[in-house]
This record gives C-alpha cells, structure tokens and sequence, in this order.
C-alpha cells in the first residue's frame, strides 16, 4: 500500500517513523515543509527536513525532537566567547549535515537530490521529498514586532508574539519538487500528520497542484489539538490569537474539502458527531504518541481506518 505523508517538524516525524515502522507493507513517501528553512551563518538550515530524516534513521534527539541525539555545542560554545549569535542551538554534529548540505547546493545539486542521498547515508528506507526545491519562506506577522521570519518568531522569540497573519515567500514561483506530484497521484493513502496547520501543513497545500490532487484521493488528518491546546508548539495559541478556539473541529475546518477522515484523540470524542454531521468520517484513538509503540500502533489503526467505511467505536482508553 502506497502512503504519503504530508509533515512539519517533530509531531510529523514522529508519525512517519510510525509507518515507516510499517514497511515494507507500506512503501512510505513523506513530503516534508521547508517554509521553516533560512540561512544561518552563510549555511542553509531545513529543519523540519532534519527531523524528519533524523528521526527515521534513528538519529533524532528524544528530548527535543529536533536535532541529533548524543550531541555537543562546542562550536556554539565557541561562537558564543567571540559573541556570535548562539540563540538557534546548532549542535556539532547537526552542523555537518548543514555544512554538506549548504556545499552540495552550492555545486548545483538540488535539495531533493541532496536529502536523497543523506537519506541513504542515513541507511533510511523511505521516500523523503522537500515540498519544494525552490526557497519558500514562512514570515509571521506579529503585532509587537510586524513581520518575522519564521525562526525569528518561533526560536529567537519563543512564540511569544501575538500572531495576526502567515505569508509564504515565494510561493508562487515554487515548483513542487521532483516526485512530489507523482507520490501523491500515485497514493492509496494521504496522511496530513499532526502537525501545525497554519505553518507546518498550509506551507505544502499552497504549492502549486499540491491541493487539488489530494482533493482526488483519500486523505486522512491527524489533530494537533488535543483538548484546546498541543503537545508541542504554538499551534492552538495560533488558533486563538486568530480568533478561532483550538479544536479538532477546527481542524476538520481548516483542512475540509481535503479530508475523507480525520482522526481526533479520544479525549476529544465529543466532537466526533459534529465533524461527522459535515461528511468527513472520524476515528477517536490515542493520538499521543509517547514512544514508538505508540506510532506504529497509531500509524496501523489509521492504516485500518482507512479501509474501513463504517469504522467501529475504539475502546475507551484507561485512566
Ligand atoms: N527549536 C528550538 O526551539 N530552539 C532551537 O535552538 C532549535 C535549533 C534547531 C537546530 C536545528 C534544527 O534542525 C532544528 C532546530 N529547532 C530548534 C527546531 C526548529 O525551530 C523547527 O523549525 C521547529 O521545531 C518547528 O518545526
């Protein structure tokens, strides 16, 4: 069974790792948002490609979810004594696959050959396309300070200004990457993973064509929302600041004409008859997913859903 997954950063990672745990039953593309991508130090950082590579090779550091496990700072150490910046936490290890990746692109090969190639470095068996070789950039625009690059809001500022509207830098001349539309045309399955609507999902939908093919075939999202709020990030804070209160509802909304199904957590099963009343078919599970049981177990039950046109009440979870 063919399954793309559409990621951003840690939440996606974490549920592409889960059907990757699935191969080779499922042959696993995940197309991956670099609106989150900017230079730093003359080098080219894609974090949520990172993550996503990083976490499906078995690299990923647990407590963060971004970056490298078992890693140093020494370099930021040293940066910070000369007083260069050190408030987005490079680590050592994380620097080489800047450093390569930043030296490839510079020859002329393209992000989607350069991750290719990392990839099988990595030993990782998935497909991992960025949405797009050409530069989008996600700007933010806050009411304290106006315009910020993504980064900018989300590191240097920790999320603390209120945002008030999203823009995607470039988008309009950005080409899907080589393979994206085909993945998707090719799929049984689109999974629109947890991860945050407005600036880790609503990057890969504005690419050209992206949308309206996975308007053809059956896509299922994965709520961020658990209960008003996230496990990680400043998704539901978004909600709020934009005047919408935080909900898998909300979710159902934001992605709807999109969805054949939507998968809430269980805590939120409340909402499963209101999401359903709008023809979009609902799963309620555990959609927290501490470790990685708990992906492969979510990736399985959505692999189910799927296939299921009157899917069963799920157990209650216990407390
Ligand atoms: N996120 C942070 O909150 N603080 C950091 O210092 C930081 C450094 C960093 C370095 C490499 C990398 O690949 C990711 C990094 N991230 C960091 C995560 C990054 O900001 C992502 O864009 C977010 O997780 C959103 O997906």
């Amino acid at each position: 069974m063919k399954v793309t997954v559409l990621a951003g950063g840690v939440g996606g990672a974490k549920l592409a790792h889960g059907f990757a745990l699935c191969q080779p039953d499922v042959c696993l593309t995940v197309i991956v948002n670099t609106g989150d991508d900017f230079e730093h130090f003359g080098l080219r950082i894609c974090p949520d490609l990172d993550t996503v590579c990083y976490t499906l090779a078995g690299l990923a550091n647990p407590q963060t979810g971004w970056g490298r496990k078992d890693e140093t700072f020494e370099v930021l150490q040293s940066i910070g004594e000369l007083g260069g910046p050190t408030w987005f936490r490079l680590g050592d290890k994380d620097l080489a696959t800047h450093l390569e990746r930043t030296r490839r692109l510079r020859e002329g090969q393209r992000l989607s050959e350069v991750v290719n190639e990392f990839c099988r470095g990595w030993g990782i068996r998935a497909r991992v396309l960025p949405m797009s070789d050409d530069p989008v950039r996600t700007m933010v625009k806050t009411r304290e300070y106006g315009w910020l690059g993504f980064q900018d809001y989300f590191v240097r500022h920790a999320c603390q200004p209120t945002v008030q509207e999203f823009a995607f830098e470039g988008i309009e001349q950005a080409l899907p990457a080589a393979g994206v539309l085909e993945a998707l045309e090719s799929s049984d399955l689109i999974v629109i993973a947890p991860s945050n609507p407005w600036v880790s999902i609503q990057p890969i939908l504005s690419v050209r064509g992206v949308a309206s093919l996975i308007q053809s075939k059956k896509a299922i999202a994965v709520s961020p929302i658990i209960q008003g709020q996230t496990i990680k990030g400043p998704a539901a804070k978004m909600y709020r600041e934009l005047g919408i209160e935080p909900s898998p509802l909300a979710v159902a909304q934001h992605y709807d004409a999109l969805l054949w199904g939507l998968v809430i957590d269980e805590f939120d099963r409340g909402f499963e008859s209101t999401i359903k009343s709008s023809g979009i078919m609902v799963l309620s599970t555990n959609t927290i997913m501490h470790n990685e049981q708990d992906r492969h177990i979510l990736a399985k039950k959505i692999l189910a859903f799927s296939k299921d046109s009157n899917p069963n009440q799920p157990q209650r979870r216990e407390f």
